[in-house]
């Protein structure tokens, strides 16, 4: 056993290699093993490109005959932009299999596993299941729940103030805590944000990554969707967000808009999706995030103010809380991290902790609300 988990702890590293670039599909990786020694690796890079199998059968310095393969993943049977990889492992000669999870997709769902015992290849596994789900949050999430994986970021001062009363707030937080909200970008598919941010920050939303950047390769940065929340459509056309060129999405509400505004806009090449109201007279967030889901969108980075941040909380949406805490005090008047209707302490939001690291001068926390 201590040999399964050396090896599939290396088949995730590879794994990891694919955090900004793999969309929509999983970041996977795989080593091949002959008596104890690698002999072939790979990870899965790109959508449409060689799966970590492939890749590593490929890579492979010697005969694969009767070899072990390590993957993070469960090989795949079906026939999607690329052939199946369980086809792939089982022509090699690849004698046992040992996987770290099953393929939530579906399309796949233990056909893979099937595929190679039937074939007469061995297969071990769960190894690392815990740790191999970590590396795809949001494939396994959209595959399961037909929802993205959703992190909700905020920067607020040690009084938990995130903007002035003006709506004012660059900036809160120090430029290592900026850079570091550029790298969760970058891994993420879709950025959201709402109309106030849109109106007071004019933001770009875009990932901008410099090239000696050690974390992320910044000739392989793509540009997520950004993706606006805006009932009655009042963004403004000279809006920084719509700035053709990178993919925008809005979502309003067909009876709240104004069909001028909505014309224009979308003669500019904007994309416009109508969302249904929920019971309390707002956007339904869970059915725009369902939608984002369906166009292959894993992970959802929400970047917005105490408002919007609110309303994801409150329905349940939120996976992840990020909040960089900056070693300021912004006085009373300031805004809040969220804007909740609770009036007794019986009806606090709970959080669960999950991490705390220093970034720059700032902390960074990481904690999951606790949803019942
Ligand atoms: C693997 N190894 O490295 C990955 C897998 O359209 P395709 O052909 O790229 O297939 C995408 C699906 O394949 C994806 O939804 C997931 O189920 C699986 N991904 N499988 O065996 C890999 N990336
Ligand atoms: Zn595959």
């Amino acid at each position: 056993m201590q040999k399964h988990i050396e090896f599939m702890s290396k088949a995730i590293k590879l794994a990891q290699k694919g955090t900004y670039t793999t969309h929509p599909n999983p970041r996977v990786g795989c080593v091949i093993v002959k008596g104890e020694q690698i002999i072939g690796s790979g990870f899965h890079v790109r959508a449409g490109e060689g799966h970590a199998e492939v890749n590593a059968l490929a890579s492979a310095t010697q005969s694969v005959e009767g070899a072990t393969a390590y993957v993070t993943l469960e090989p795949c049977s079906h026939q999607g932009k690329t052939p199946p990889c369980a086809d792939a492992l089982i022509a090699a000669g690849i004698a046992t299999v040992v996987y770290g999870m099953q393929d939530p997709n579906p399309q796949v769902a233990g056909q893979g596993l099937k595929k190679l015992k039937k074939a007469g290849i061995e297969v071990i596994g769960p190894v690392l299941e815990n740790e191999c789900a970590q590396l795809n949050p949001g494939f396994n999430k959209r595959m399961s729940e037909g929802l993205p994986y959703i992190r909700v970021k905020m920067a607020m001062s040690l009084d938990g103030r995130t903007a002035m009363e003006s709506g004012e707030s660059q900036w809160i937080t120090g430029s290592a805590a900026r850079l570091d909200v550029q790298r969760l970008r970058a891994q993420s598919d879709a950025i959201v944000t709402g109309i106030g941010s849109v109106i007071v920050d004019n933001p770009s939303m875009t990932v901008r990554i410099d090239c000696d950047d050690q974390e992320v390769d910044s000739t392989s940065v793509r540009q997520p969707l950004r993706v606006i929340m805006d009932t009655a459509l009042s963004i403004p056309p000279e809006a920084k967000i719509l700035k053709p060129g990178k993919e925008t999405l809005m979502f309003c509400v067909e009876e709240d808009i104004e069909q001028e505004h909505y014309n224009a806009l979308k003669k500019s090449g904007v994309n416009i999706e109508f969302a249904p109201v929920g019971e309390d007279g707002r956007m339904d967030l869970i059915e725009c995030m369902g939608v984002l889901a369906d166009q292959g969108i894993n992970e959802v980075l929400v970047e917005t103010g105490a408002e919007l941040a609110g309303a994801f909380l409150q329905d349940g949406l939120v996976d992840e809380l990020i909040v960089y805490v900056a070693p300021k005090l912004l006085g009373s008047d300031a805004r809040p991290l969220m804007r909740l209707p609770i009036e007794a302490m019986k009806d606090a939001v709970d959080l669960e902790f999950e991490s705390v690291r220093p970034v720059g001068n700032d902390l960074r926390i990481v904690y999951r609300p606790k949803y019942l």
